[in-house]
């Protein structure tokens, strides 16, 4: 049996809905994001589920290894760096990411811990800024939502 989760994004005016799925080693994360400005926005998994005071409450970048960021392709990343969503013209994204760090079981599982989309790019830890390696500098956080236990 599989094991699913969910994600509602809010935002003041990025929205999205979000499906994790296990499949094997890696998780699948399939949805729709929109309300977004066209180009790539950082996408991440951040370490709290928690919306008690907005999207800022979610903390860091779920980080459990203590590494640097970096892309989801880099050996060298926090498990929650899922890089970056393109929104096309119309600021819709149709995310479709299969990632092998992120996992819906154990202890470093993601379930209950937060997704952000951000304001801008994510530099995947290669832009050369003082938040490169913390954040990619990603900018604002525009929409969140809490990870929660699937169907
Ligand atoms: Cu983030
Ligand atoms: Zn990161």
């Amino acid at each position: 049996m599989s094991v699913k989760a969910v994600c509602m994004l809010h935002g003041e005016t990025v929205n999205g809905k979000l499906a994790f799925e296990q499949v094997g080693d890696s998780v699948k994360v399939t949805g729709e994001v929109t309300g977004l400005t066209p180009g790539k926005h950082g996408f991440h998994v951040h370490e709290f589920g928690d919306y008690t005071g907005g999207c800022t409450s979610t903390g860091s970048h779920f980080n459990p290894f203590g590494k640097v960021h970096g892309a989801p392709e880099d050996e060298v990343r926090h498990v929650g760096d899922l890089g970056n969503v393109e929104a096309g013209a119309d600021g819709k994204v149709n995310v479709d990411i299969t990632d092998k760090i992120i996992t819906l079981t154990g202890p470093n599982s993601i379930i209950g811990r937060a997704m952000v989309v951000h304001a801008d790019v994510d530099d995947l830890g290669k832009g050369g800024h003082e938040l490169s390696l913390t954040t990619g500098n990603a900018g604002g956080r525009l929409s969140c939502g809490v990870i929660g236990i699937g169907k």
